[in-house]
């Protein structure tokens, strides 16, 4: 039956509607996308803060050059700004860190000059590129990135900064503690102590300048969802349950699986593809399928991470960081033991936030920062009415500038942890994995027999290289319309066959 059979995608984000189009594009007719919300996109949302457009989700095409389809696609829909697309934007290798112009304040409202604090920085990432070695070296001397950052910070910063004063180098270990803080946020992790080290180097990063879309990353989806069939994507249809391996006859034909949603329809398929997030499927997995996945997967599963990173977005009337400002970090004095967390969630959870990146251009947004949380802390702040949260944020800013009367016109913040289909924001590898863990989570089910590939997994976290990104999700989409693909035209087995 080929092209006729049916196929069930479960999740419109953009690893489903990858998979939907290229499907549908092939000549296969009966293509259905069950989504659990009301809109298309998943972790691609773009918001509006007063006449702002801002990201609540995913930020910036990683890597924008040849490689990346995601770059492809939306200089093809004409998304993008024109220096995003040349040569010299393209050709940039940043090593997944844009070189990003600094504002550093500190605890006691004091700006910390690029100079002093210069030799921090450098060593952070020379440890973070080192750190991302140990995946081709097969060696793991420490227990996680964290262990392994801390210990080489505290001796290298002993030998190298040995001349200068007490209160210097103090200070430099604190902007470390704001930097593990970013990488918290960046890998989308509780503490860099749940980052495993052996398979840190596994993530890649491609050429090009991280950009963003200035009429918002949704264009993306409107765009791609513009080129599917009409009618393909069923909204508030969250599945409940994929039944494998049955036989159900339904218009004289027999399916091996049933695919159950809330509203209790049954819907015959031949193939599913699961696209939830990791975060999803590790607090649903015991009921989202039946039978239940191997045991090999689900211990993947539980295995990799799935973290929380949040933006709170705050708008001033005037800027109190310099013009060619691109990025705030905020220095804890009393944190040069080299922390990512905090003691007491309920009360500091503020010291968690790393600082702010700067929406450019001024012309577009007007003065709005992008506040970064990841974490427990994160979770917790997700929790709090929002004017808890705006009274934090400026008591925060006005203590680092040492300007009392700093006062945010609006703050709005995500809260993706609470997201009832996302349970988080994206995937690491934690310790205890390795590549093979997200193959498993790759792997079909079954993979062999009668009638294989009953359910197949995409989305973020299957990617092997590029998971907890837009590029990585998209190409799983399309890896899994391409698994089908070959599934029916390689001359088959169980398909009669001329000698
Ligand atoms: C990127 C970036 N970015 C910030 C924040 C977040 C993410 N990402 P989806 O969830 O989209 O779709 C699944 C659908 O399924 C969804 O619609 C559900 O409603 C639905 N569903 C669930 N359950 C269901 C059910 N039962 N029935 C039916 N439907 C159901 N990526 O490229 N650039 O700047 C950011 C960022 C706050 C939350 C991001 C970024 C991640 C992407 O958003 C994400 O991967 C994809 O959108 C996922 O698509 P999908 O289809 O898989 O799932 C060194 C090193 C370290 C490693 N990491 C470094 C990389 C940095 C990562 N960057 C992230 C940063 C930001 C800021």
């Amino acid at each position: 039956h080929g092209l006729d059979s049916q196929i069930v995608i479960v999740g419109c984000g953009i690893s489903g509607i990858g998979a939907a189009l290229k499907l549908t594009k092939h000549g296969f007719r009966n293509v259905r996308i069950l989504e659990a919300t009301g809109r298309s996109g998943g972790r691609i949302k773009t918001g509006k803060m007063g006449n702002n457009i801002i990201e609540i989700g995913a930020n910036w095409i990683h890597g924008p050059s040849e490689a990346n389809p995601v770059f492809c696609l939306s200089r093809q829909y004409n998304l993008l700004d024109p220096e995003s697309l040349t040569q010299e934007n393209q050709d940039l290798a940043i090593g997944g860190h844009p070189p990003w112009v600094p504002n550093l304040f500190s605890s006691s409202g004091h700006k910390l000059t690029p100079e002093l604090m210069g030799p921090a920085v450098e060593l952070f990432a020379e440890l973070l590129e080192e750190g991302g070695e140990f995946s081709e070296q097969g060696g793991e001397p420490y227990s996680s990135v964290g262990e392994f950052i801390r210990t080489e910070v505290r001796q290298r910063a002993a030998e190298r900064w040995q001349g200068d004063s007490l209160s210097c180098q103090s200070v430099r270990l604190s902007l470390i503690s704001t930097l593990l803080k970013v990488e918290c946020c960046v890998n989308g992790a509780h503490t860099l102590d749940m980052l495993g080290l052996g398979a840190f180097g596994l993530y890649k990063t491609l050429p090009g300048l991280d950009c963003t879309f200035p009429r918002g990353y949704e264009g993306l989806i409107n765009n791609l969802m513009k080129e599917l069939p009409t009618g393909i994507v069923s909204y508030h249809r969250p599945v409940s349950c994929v039944h494998w391996q049955r036989v159900v006859s339904k218009g004289g034909r027999e399916y091996p699986v049933v695919v159950e949603c809330g509203d209790g329809e049954r819907i015959p398929a031949d193939h599913v593809i699961l696209t939830v997030p990791l975060g999803y499927l590790k607090k649903h997995h015991g009921t989202l399928l039946s039978p239940p996945l191997p045991l090999h997967k689900l211990h993947s599963v539980q295995r990799m991470g799935f973290g929380t990173n949040n933006k709170i977005f705050v708008e001033f009337d005037q800027p109190w960081w310099d013009d060619d400002c691109e990025v705030i970090y905020l220095v804890w004095e009393d944190e040069s033991d080299l922390v990512d967390q905090v003691s007491d969630v309920e009360r500091l959870w503020i010291k968690k936030l790393f600082g702010f990146t700067v929406l450019k251009p001024t012309e577009r947004y007007g003065h709005v920062l992008c506040g970064w949380i990841a974490g427990h802390e994160s979770e917790f702040m997700e929790t709090l009415p929002e004017q808890d949260v705006t009274y934090s944020i400026t008591h925060l800013i006005r203590r680092f500038t040492g300007n009392p009367t700093i006062t945010p016109r609006r703050v709005l913040r995500s809260q993706w942890f609470h997201d009832p289909w996302t349970c988080g924001s994206y995937t690491y590898t934690a310790t205890g994995t390795s590549l093979q863990d997200i193959h498993n989570l790759a792997e079909p089910l079954p993979q062999q027999g009668e009638q294989p590939l009953q359910v197949l997994f995409a989305g973020e976290a299957t990617h092997p290289s590029f998971f907890s990104t837009v590029h990585g999700a998209l190409l799983t989409g399309w890896r899994e319309a391409g698994r089908l693909i070959s599934h029916y035209s390689a001359p088959s087995t169980f398909q009669p066959t001329r000698s």
